[in-house]
């Protein structure tokens, strides 16, 4: 059965996504907004800092080896997006309150993992990059949105293909045709944690292991470098007063379910340590089901829009969806020619409106036949967050928990969010930002059965 979550009075019985129909049932939880993006395919787009982006990390990805797939369907089945790649059946990421469904078998990928099995299985060549729109629910901030862009791109070896069946040989051969590069990387965790991170040594001798692990490491960095190298050139052509600092980045352990060893890459910028992407050498049980078990490689998966921030310095993750002009026409023409990146240059920043909202969780759930009740149990964030973007769309800057507290006698919960309205676009009127916040409180009311204070 369905968890708790915002309930859907007004759902539609079926609905369509590029031109398919689906079934709706009472998972449905896809607002009308985040359906209406699934067709903007900003990763397609020309000129556009997304599909700029995509196609600085795909020029490090020879065609030749590493098959493209920029149009796979954002709807997938739960098999696609979780089972096949080893998600435990309770694992946090299947919640409505994180992701979007369409019915109880069917959601909107929440990422481009959900296309490993099947393109393993199509072993069309010894490589891929998937690149596509990928939907989560979550918080509402500027580097946050229901929707963004994933790269994710994987390069197996056939055991029965090599020479001589030497994988590991092989392996080490195609890693001395990669370029090198002179940046500081570095490594700090053992290389392969017994617990944390085990190889696969039912699968895999540990040669074999490392031989896929220093493959992965040399691409991807090789793929960072570049990044940042434009990333810095566009700087220094823009900024005379521009200092440059040598590039560091370093190797991360991680936990993937798909993945063992795995690990994640950050670079230094700006003073932090900023993840970029997650990767490490496929679970041998992806090649076994997608009937390949002679294969075996690495995998990784990378966030375009983070990247696309940092390369033209983009301060809103919610301008990728703009289509004023002001924002867009900045890119003309940078696609034709990637050496004249440009930094992106902030139109007119318009004033923020802040306004707070106080309100009662319910503090039982029987509540007289309702279900649409929030008690300190069933109470998710992501349910406020889509509230408030449900009303005021892209006019939401973020919403942050301001104050929380159980009342000493009663028990019930106080929750207190301050919402920050400030249009992309324009300056908003002062009855405009009244207008947005009185329809979101009526919304957390209605929505989420919460008594305002
Ligand atoms: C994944 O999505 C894995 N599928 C990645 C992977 C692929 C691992 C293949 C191993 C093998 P994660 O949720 O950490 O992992 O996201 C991967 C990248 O997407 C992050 O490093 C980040 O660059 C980007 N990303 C994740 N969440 C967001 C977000 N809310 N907004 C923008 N970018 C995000
Ligand atoms: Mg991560």
């Amino acid at each position: 059965p369905p968890p708790p979550s915002t309930p859907n009075s007004s759902r539609p019985a079926t609905i369509e996504v590029n031109g398919k129909t689906y079934t709706t049932d009472e998972w449905y939880n896809v607002p009308q907004t985040v359906l209406a993006l699934t067709g903007r395919k900003l990763h397609l787009q020309k000129d556009h800092p997304v599909a700029i982006t995509r196609q600085i990390i795909e020029s490090k990805f020879p065609t030749a080896t590493y098959k493209r797939y920029n149009e796979f369907d954002p709807v997938v089945s739960t098999i696609q997006n979780f089972d096949s790649l080893g998600f435990p059946p309770d694992h946090v990421g299947r919640a409505r309150s994180d992701t979007y469904y369409i019915n109880e078998t069917t959601l909107l990928r929440t990422h481009t993992s959900a296309h490993q099995a099947d393109t393993f299985r199509a072993s069309a060549s010894d490589g891929y990059l998937i690149s596509a729109d990928v939907y989560r629910r979550d918080e509402v901030d500027r580097s946050h949105y229901p929707v963004f862009h994933q790269m994710e791109g994987a390069r197996v070896w056939d055991r029965t293909k090599v020479p001589n069946g030497d994988v590991v040989a092989a392996i080490y051969a195609d890693l001395a045709k990669l370029p090198t590069h002179d940046v500081k990387v570095e490594d700090p965790n053992p290389p392969h944690h017994p617990e944390r991170n085990p190889l696969q040594s039912e699968h895999h001798t540990p040669e074999e292991a490392e031989a896929v692990a220093a493959h992965l490491k040399r691409s991807l960095e090789l793929m960072v470098v570049e990044i940042f190298t434009r990333a810095k050139q566009a700087a220094a052509r823009q900024d005379p007063n521009y200092v440059d600092e040598p590039l560091r980045v370093r190797w991360v352990e991680a936990y993937f379910p798909f993945t063992s060893p795995s690990w994640e890459l950050e670079v230094y910028y700006q003073g932090d340590w900023l993840e970029v992407l997650g990767c490490g050498v496929c679970k041998q049980e992806l090649f076994i089901n997608a009937d390949q078990p002679q294969q075996l490689g690495w995998a990784f998966g990378i966030g375009l829009e983070r990247i696309a921030m940092l390369l033209f310095q983009i301060p809103d993750i919610r301008l990728f969806w703009s289509k004023d002009e002001r924002f867009l026409s900045q890119f003309t023409g940078v696609q034709d020619g990637l050496d004249k990146l440009k930094r992106f240059v902030p139109f007119s920043k318009y004033p923020a409106c802040w306004k707070d909202v106080s309100f009662w969780l319910r503090s039982t759930s029987a509540a007289g036949g309702n279900t649409a009740v929030a008690n300190v149990h069933d109470f998710h964030e992501n349910d406020l967050m889509e509230v408030v973007r449900d009303v005021a769309g892209d006019v939401v800057e973020d919403v942050q928990l301001k104050d929380q507290f159980t009342h000493p006698k009663t028990g019930r919960k106080s929750m207190c969010y301050r919402i920050n309205y400030r249009s992309l676009e324009k300056t908003l009127t002062n009855e405009e930002a009244n207008d947005f916040h009185e329809r979101v409180r009526q919304g957390l009311v209605e929505k989420l059965g919460v008594e305002l204070r």
